[in-house]
């Protein structure tokens, strides 16, 4: 915190009003289901993105990275525009339209009038790992519009933050993602995973405290990230909203397991080819495997949820196509030598896994891990465990 604030200092040359928290998170369960109005289950991480920050008064807006070279990048409020439109707001920099297109959702909600309208100097500094699947976007989107709720007395409710923040994603970056990753990052809590209903933001905090049950959860990041992975995000989610469309429901979130045969056979019928159709079977299976982990984990019987998560990933890996070598491989070995399951999480292609193992298990299953990506010539991955952490709050 005490660096974040220096940077601010030798940056601005003040020191900041303030310094605020942002987390990235891993995803238990519920995969690509949330922009399908279903179910997802993430847990925020001890990896935070820091903001120092004070209020402007003359309409300007200036973003500064500890993590990213180019130094200052400096807009003005009023005159943001969205680079998903061509737009030149924040765009220089690559990184800078994240906090940029968190101002320009508030500007467009309306929120900044009066003192709001003068903008802001922020300086960031990020421990969440880029390009690794954990929400290092999301962190960086929720610990601006924290930091600016709070410096303008906007009186945000952490979901609102998140709809913000997924709206500047969609609208100001053109990322067509979900709501999981935002409202992970503002509505984790210690010792617990989200239990969120994405349709409305119903919320559960969920007991998941792996230590007192001897278990630990590691993200293995595979430090790799396939540059096929944009499109085909964007390819997943207009594959289900046309099966939707057909079906006539508003999401795949309609389509009960129980009738999932006679669904997948009405859409042979219509003419749906059979990549559509696995594409629904992954969502429509998803959601019910986070129900089933829910249960379990109500039940206490939190090591029965290891097969889930194994079967969670060849659902991802076969029906919805969005694995590698890379995450299966993680999989496979950490399956092999001794985890209890084992799944990619996030948007996939490339990024990271998560491996249930015994706390006595970890270091051998590490290992074996390490050692497979040695031998099929791969990158050493960077594993760590994952620890229920705070979501979005100030330092
Ligand atoms: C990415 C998106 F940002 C989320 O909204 C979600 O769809 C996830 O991929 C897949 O579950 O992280």
């Amino acid at each position: 915190m005490s660096d974040v604030s220096a940077g601010f200092r030798e940056v601005y040359g003040t020191d900041p009003e303030g310094v605020w928290a942002a987390p990235g998170r891993v995803n238990l369960i519920g995969e690509h289901t949330d922009y399908n109005d279903g179910f997802v289950m993430p847990l925020a991480l001890p990896h935070t993105c820091l903001a120092a920050a004070s209020p402007r008064t003359d309409g300007v807006l200036r973003v500064h990275s500890g993590d990213a070279p180019g130094g200052v990048v400096e807009l003005r409020v009023q005159e943001l525009t969205p680079v998903a439109a061509g737009g030149t707001g924040g765009d220089r920099g690559g990184w800078a339209a994240y906090p940029a297109g968190v101002v320009w959702a508030l500007r467009e909600e309306g929120l900044l009038s009066g003192a709001a309208a003068g903008g802001a100097d922020l300086h960031f500094a990020s421990t969440v790992p880029t390009g690794a699947g954990l929400s290092s976007s999301a962190a960086l989107e929720v610990v601006t519009a924290t930091a600016l709720n709070e410096l303008y007395g906007l009186g945000l409710t952490p979901e609102r933050i998140a709809q913000l923040c997924q709206r500047a994603e969609n609208q100001f970056v053109g990322v067509p993602c979900g709501i999981m990753d935002q409202m992970a990052s503002a509505c984790c809590t210690e010792g617990h995973a989200l239990f969120l209903d994405a349709r409305d933001l119903t919320q559960r905090q969920v007991p998941f405290d792996l230590a007192a049950e001897g278990l630990r959860l590691l993200v293995v990041d595979t430090r790799v990230k396939h540059e096929l992975g944009d499109g085909a995000y964007a390819n997943r989610r207009a594959a289900c909203e046309s099966a939707a469309r057909a079906l006539g429901v508003p999401a795949l979130r309609e389509v009960e397991f129980a009738t999932l045969d006679a669904t997948l056979t009405t859409l042979a019928g219509l003419g749906v080819d059979g990549t559509v159709r696995r594409r629904v079977r992954h969502v429509v299976t998803e959601n019910q495997r986070v129900r089933e982990v829910i249960e379990r984990l109500d039940a206490g019987d939190t090591r029965s949820i290891g097969p889930v998560l194994t079967a969670g990933h060849a659902s991802c890996r076969d029906d919805f196509e969005i694995s590698c070598a890379e995450l299966d491989l993680v999989v496979e070995s950490a399956n092999a030598a001794a985890a209890l399951g084992a799944r990619m999480t996030g948007g996939g292609f490339g990024g990271s896994a998560i491996v249930l193992v015994e706390e006595a298990d970890a270091d051998a299953v590490a290992k074996a891990v390490t050692e497979a990506f040695a031998a099929a010539g791969h990158r050493a991955p960077r594993i760590f465990p994952a620890v229920p952490s705070a979501g979005a709050r100030r330092r």
